[in-house]
């Protein structure tokens, strides 16, 4: 059994939908962990206007009776509010008014390249799918996810730890206690200087017209040994974790653990030594792996690391092409945001957790979240797995 997770909707259309198929009966739901999620994801220094018209709230449509699952399709809906202001631009049906187009592609977008391939010649039937509204859809369906796992004993989290320039001092030792009041901080950064440098870098940035990139990590606790494979390349879970984070729209970079430094280390200090104690089972002093070894978790936590482009829409626009004359032009100005780094954050978590459940339906199988919760205990009683 494996899970899947298929999201529809526009930007500016009526709603978005996540459709979550594979997850057990009788997991217990509660619709406020969902809307939680949804509102943490609206968070961060560095919005735009739009997130003063959201207010991301699930409605679901199947799969749920009562608080708990069915074993059947989980259907989410989230409403966008800004379609009331966008009804005839984006209804899904013929409006009597003149709708213009768009064609001035931007560059770093989906844009240009989605009127190509889809033989459009409205920019706007591209942008609005391509559009990062879309992770609120993924982030319902994650947060799924992440209850179906926190049954399985596993936690996830994130926080920032770079925004353009500005960096936040490393951590090594995170636990799942430290991340409490990440939510607290305008930046969702652990770390108050880096915080606050962090906001100063976004204010100086969008006074000067400029979108901001950075850096979101990602940890899991609790994770079994053994989810993923190395028998098979399309079941190494580092593959699965890398594709699943790099479809965040604006990703351009993931990494494991030490993931880019370890290429710049002599061998003895790029892995993790074993130990053995008879209290504590195998364990390792360090993580440099980033929990997964071989395609597979180690059982130690797991640390993806994201790196975020600046956004591609821009207040000053950069130079492109009207794709209706082929003449210069600057490119499309929308209202639009000036780091998202924190939200993406979020929406790492629910892609990490979705590939976490995943591994869990493939590895335990079961129809009923009991099923699934005696296969675990039978496993880590197999390897002899003691929890940390
Ligand atoms: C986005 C542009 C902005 C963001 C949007 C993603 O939307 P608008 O064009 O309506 O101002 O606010 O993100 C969301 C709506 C969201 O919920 O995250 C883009 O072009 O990707």
């Amino acid at each position: 059994m494996a899970l899947r997770l298929t999201t529809a909707g526009e930007s500016h259309g009526p709603g978005l939908t996540c459709i979550l198929e594979g997850i057990p009966a009788g997991l217990a739901i509660e619709r406020e962990a969902i809307d939680r999620d949804l509102s943490r994801r609206q968070l961060g220094y560095g919005r735009g206007g739009r997130m003063k018209i959201e207010r991301d709230q699930v409605k679901v449509t199947g799969g749920v009776r009562h608080g708990r699952t069915l074993g059947s399709p989980i259907a989410l809906a989230v409403v966008n509010r800004d379609y009331a202001n966008w009804e005839e631009r984006m209804n899904p049906w013929p409006v009597e008014a003149e709708v213009p187009e768009v064609h001035l592609p931007r560059p770093g977008h989906a844009d240009l390249v989605g009127t190509q391939k889809f033989g459009l010649s409205d920019v706007r039937d591209v942008l609005e799918r391509a559009s990062a509204r879309e992770t609120a859809a993924r982030v319902a369906g994650g947060a799924v996810a992440k209850s179906f796992l926190r049954e399985l004993g596993v936690e996830v989290f994130s926080h920032v730890i770079q925004i353009a320039s500005v960096e936040a001092p490393r951590r090594d030792d995170l636990g799942p206690g430290d991340f409490a009041a990440v939510d607290e901080s305008p930046v969702r950064c652990l770390d108050r200087e880096a915080s606050e440098a962090m906001v100063a870098e976004i204010d100086r940035l969008r006074k000067a017209n400029e979108s901001l990139g950075g850096v979101f990590e990602v940890r899991a606790f609790g994770v079994v040994p053994g989810l993923g494979s190395y028998v098979s390349w399309e079941e190494r879970l580092d593959g699965r974790l890398g594709q699943a984070v790099l479809s965040i729209q604006a990703i351009k970079a993931v990494s494991l653990g030490d993931g880019f430094e370890v290429a710049s280390v002599p061998g003895s200090q790029a892995h993790d030594e074993i130990f053995y104690e008879a209290s504590r089972g195998y364990y390792r002093n360090t993580n440099r792996a980033g929990g997964v070894e071989g395609g597979m978790t180690t059982g130690a936590p797991l640390v993806v690391r994201a790196s975020m482009k600046p956004l591609p829409t821009l207040t000053k626009p950069l130079r492109s092409v009207d794709i209706a004359t082929h003449e210069p032009a600057e490119a499309l100005r929308e209202r639009t945001d000036s780091c998202t780094v924190p939200a993406a954050g979020v929406v790492g978590e629910a892609m990490v957790a979705f590939v976490l459940a995943d591994a869990y339906r493939r590895k335990l199988g079961g129809d009923h979240i009991e099923d699934v919760r005696a296969a675990l205990r039978a496993y880590e009683e197999r390897i002899e797995w003691q929890r940390a």
